[in-house]
């Protein structure tokens, strides 16, 4: 989190993490398409000519003020392959919030369980707790066929049991859910943290 003090302006940073394939970047796009164009900024992606994330997407929408203070989320997506883990860590540095978006696909259980290893890693790289991060999973893909049964996801992936939404991201189904609920976790966060907690309701 940043404040600008002189702008009135409160940065919170929140990143979409998860295995390669399991739908960030369309999280992103299409949560940018449910923003009016006063309330975001251009979304940004680096990728590759198949359209994979070589280093994030990228884009920043104003939801709300807080106690005066205009409230700015810079929403972010990892590269999910795995030889992108120097970028994802730079990525996650400093993130108030995590999605961690996994492919329901059976064929995608280890590579969901290798993701949040990466993720759990990459914390405690930079002296920070899973635990102590406000975070939800994202059940991506409902719509394959043999979709892993949402109970077994949350059993492998989400024992501390965070928050998780069922979505299918291509049709824009539980996007805007997530996000939602993240956000609700990163704000809670920062009014237990804050001596004079901000009080009163945030539009989003
Ligand atoms: N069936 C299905 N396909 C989806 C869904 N969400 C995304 N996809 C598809 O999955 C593929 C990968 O989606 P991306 O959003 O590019 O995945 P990513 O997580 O950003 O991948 P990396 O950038 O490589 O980490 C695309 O072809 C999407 O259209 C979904 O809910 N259901
Ligand atoms: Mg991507």
């Amino acid at each position: 989190m940043k404040v600008h003090t002189a702008q009135r302006l409160m940065t919170l940073k929140v990143v979409y993490y998860g295995p390669g394939m399991s739908g960030k970047t369309t999280n992103l796009r299409s949560l940018h398409g449910m923003f009016g164009a006063g309330q975001r900024g251009a979304l940004v992606q680096l990728d590759t000519e198949t359209e994979r994330t070589l280093f994030f997407d990228y884009f920043p929408v104003v939801i709300g003020e807080i106690r005066g203070f205009r409230l700015k989320v810079d929403l972010f997506t990892v590269p999910g392959q795995s030889f992108y883990q120097t970028t994802r860590r730079v990525v996650l540095d400093g993130a108030d919030g995590i999605v961690f978006v996994a492919d329901s696909h059976p064929d995608r259980e280890e590579a969901n369980l290798l993701s949040r290893e990466d993720m759990v890693a990459a914390l405690t790289d930079q002296g920070r707790d899973l635990q102590d991060v406000p975070h939800v999973y994202q059940w991506n893909k409902r719509d394959v066929r043999g979709a892993v049964p949402t109970h077994f996801l949350g059993k492998q992936l989400n024992p501390e049991k965070a928050p998780a939404v069922e979505a299918v991201a291509e049709q824009g189904i539980g996007v805007q859910e997530t996000h939602r609920l993240v956000l609700q976790g990163v704000i809670e966060s920062i009014r237990n943290r804050s001596p004079r907690p901000p009080e009163g309701p945030v539009h989003a």
